[in-house]
């Protein structure tokens, strides 16, 4: 079992597939990045998991849908209706088209999420974090507006996180409830494995889902370090880490999680001497760089919670 963002997450769960092609995987998927546009509902991090692992999504850009075209946005464009800045492809608009009627005609999104998946396949069962509404939410210090919250999507696509982050807020975690089938999938896994997903809007919005937390912590844990050297691979995670006071490097981000949640934790060779108190620290190359690479940081992530069960 997996807690899964976007294109760090669905590139893990890919090298996990291939390491351990018997394995039953349950994947949790982030939606505290979701956003409704055009009146339509857009769940990226769950799309990104399904359309990687269902061999849909653009390589290059980790995230949409290969071989995309842009007519429906750019007639958008023409009638004066926005957002300009999120780029929502023809293809991929008919994923949100359909996930929106159906949670109009009454179904949850982890039902809708399901008949998506009945499409392509992604050979995992990928489950919503909730079926309840959680966005995330960024305080900013606005140069025209003031202080204000603006949503998670604006922070990171329009405005490229430039404008430090006062305060990251998963908007309704509190009051959500995990998805049917969560806190089971998590009881019932062999361990849980964390991908070098964002550990602020991507694991950490999982885990504040009340009773997450606490299920994942009873079992093994181990992690990916999604920073390497004291950077972000790739991303801007590090501008998420300074709003919550956590210092971009692998030591503090296993610290932010704690012994209480990880057992076990995964680091580059760069972080190799790493230590953190009740924690099983390894190190070993981490740059999911390409399928055989990403393929052994998970046999890794595997090998290192067999050894903590
Ligand atoms: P998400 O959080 O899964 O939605 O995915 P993102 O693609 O936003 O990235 C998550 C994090 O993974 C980023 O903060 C990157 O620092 C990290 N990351 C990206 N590529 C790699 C990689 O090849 N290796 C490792 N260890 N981390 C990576
Ligand atoms: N990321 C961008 O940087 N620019 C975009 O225009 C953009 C559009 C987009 C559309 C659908 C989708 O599923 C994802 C999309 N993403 C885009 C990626 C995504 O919004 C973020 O990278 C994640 O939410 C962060 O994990
Ligand atoms: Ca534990």
């Amino acid at each position: 079992m997996a807690l899964a963002g976007g294109i760090g997450g669905a590139r893990f769960l890919r090298g996990l597939q291939a390491a351990a092609p018997e394995a039953d995987i349950t994947v949790i998927g982030n939606t505290g990045d979701d956003i409704s546009l055009f009146g339509l509902r857009v769940c990226p991090d769950l799309d990104t998991v399904m359309y990687t692992l269902g061999g849909g999504i653009n390589e290059e850009q980790g995230w949409g849908r290969a071989g995309e075209s842009f007519t429906v946005k750019e007639e958008l464009l023409a009638y004066g209706v926005g957002p300009s800045w999120f780029g929502l492809g023809d293809r991929d608009f008919a994923t949100h088209i359909v996930r929106t009627q159906m949670l109009a005609a009454g179904y949850e999104l982890s039902a809708v999420t399901e008949a998506l998946c009945d499409r392509w396949k992604p050979g995992v069962r990928l489950i919503p974090m909730t079926d309840d509404q959680v966005e995330t939410h960024v305080v900013v210090d606005d140069p025209e507006h003031g202080r204000r919250a603006i949503h998670f999507q604006e922070w990171w696509v329009r405005l490229r996180a430039a404008l430090p982050a006062r305060s990251i807020v998963p908007v309704g975690a509190e009051e959500a409830r995990p998805a049917p089938g969560v806190l089971k999938a998590i009881e019932s896994a062999d361990f849980v494995l964390l991908p070098p997903s964002n550990p602020v809007v991507s694991v950490g919005t999982i885990l504040a889902i009340p009773g997450i937390r606490d299920a994942v912590a009873a079992k093994t844990v181990v992690g990916v370090s999604p920073i390497i050297g004291g950077a972000p691979v790739r991303g801007m995670a590090d501008a998420c880490l300074t709003a919550i006071g956590v210092e971009t490097s692998a030591r503090a981000v296993a610290e932010h999680y704690g012994p209480d949640l990880l057992d076990g934790w995964l680091v580059d060779e760069a972080d190799a001497g790493v230590a953190v108190d009740g924690i099983a620290v390894r190190s070993r190359p981490l740059l999911m760089s390409d399928a055989g690479a990403t393929r052994a940081i998970a046999a890794a992530a595997v090998g290192l919670a067999r050894e903590l069960s």
